[in-house]
């Protein structure tokens, strides 16, 4: 309710980025969106606001859930929230006159409906010129084979935020590997509980830690790819 009151325009950086974390928890997607532009029309960089106001205010909320603090459907506020900030950023995010740098395609694995990560990498890597098909959410084997015949990426990514679910990047990998397609293209896989590891346990090529990450990376393997 305090909310309400506070003119998001008259608060420095700093505390305006604190209002955004508080207004993201409580799932404020206008205030969100017009500290965003706030933060825009000061000059910062899309990527900054990105990552300091929104990541940083999602980080939050993911450790109050984990302590049973809020639950579900105060975190889907949040996250349409933080949807909304995204929305925003897209565009500009997207902004590039760089050729295209690689086609990838991704999707959260099946039983998972986390997308938010996954969105975000998308967003970074189409401003680093890829084109991203997206295979949304809960995606089975067959939508990621389907996919790379009708597509041919350079790039399959999925997407996990469960350690349930996790393991299903393996069944995606065996399959590709028994229809001989697995070498065809660069296997990337991230979400918050996966590790390095991890990746290489299952067969995958990358981890990708974060979307920056997975842009880097992503332009160095295309380019090994091509050379060869
Ligand atoms: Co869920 N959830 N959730 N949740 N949720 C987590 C993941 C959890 C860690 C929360 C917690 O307990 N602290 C926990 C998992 C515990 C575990 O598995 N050990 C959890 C749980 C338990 C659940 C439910 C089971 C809860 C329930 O129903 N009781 C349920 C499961 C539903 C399902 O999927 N079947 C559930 C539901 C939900 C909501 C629907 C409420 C909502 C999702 C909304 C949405 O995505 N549209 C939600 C949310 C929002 C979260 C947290 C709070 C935030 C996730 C997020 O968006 N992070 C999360 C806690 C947390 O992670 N801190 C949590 C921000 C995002 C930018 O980061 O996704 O890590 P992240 O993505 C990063 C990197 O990981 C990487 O780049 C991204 C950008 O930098 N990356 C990739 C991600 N994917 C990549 C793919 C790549 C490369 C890089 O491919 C190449």
């Amino acid at each position: 309710m305090e909310d309400e009151d506070i003119d998001l325009s008259s608060l420095d950086d700093e505390e305006l980025v604190e209002q955004m974390h508080d207004d993201l928890y409580d799932g404020l997607a206008d205030e969100i969106v017009e500290g965003v532009n706030i933060l825009l029309e000061r000059g910062w960089e899309p990527y900054k606001v990105l990552t300091d106001a929104l990541v940083e205010g999602m980080r939050i909320v993911g450790i109050d859930f984990r302590d049973g603090i809020l639950f579900v459907p105060e975190v889907l506020l949040a996250a349409n929230s933080m949807k909304a900030g995204m929305a925003v950023l897209k565009p500009l995010l997207a902004e590039t006159d760089a050729p295209k740098a690689g086609k990838m395609v991704i999707g959260t694995v099946k039983g998972d409906i986390h997308d938010i990560g996954k969105n975000l990498v998308i967003m970074m890597m189409e401003g680093a010129g890829f084109e991203v098909i997206d295979l949304g959410i809960n995606n089975p084997v067959e939508k990621y084979l389907d996919a790379l015949e009708e597509h041919k990426p350079d790039i399959i990514g999925m997407s996990a935020l469960l350690t349930t679910t996790m393991p299903y990047m393996k069944v995606v990998i065996d399959a590709m590997k028994e229809k001989g397609i697995r070498e065809d293209y660069i296997v990337m896989v991230g979400g918050a509980p996966l590790n390095e590891e991890f990746a290489d346990s299952v067969g995958a090529d990358a981890y990708g830690r974060d979307a920056a990450m997975t842009v880097e990376i992503a332009q160095r393997m295309v380019a090994e790819k091509r050379a060869a």
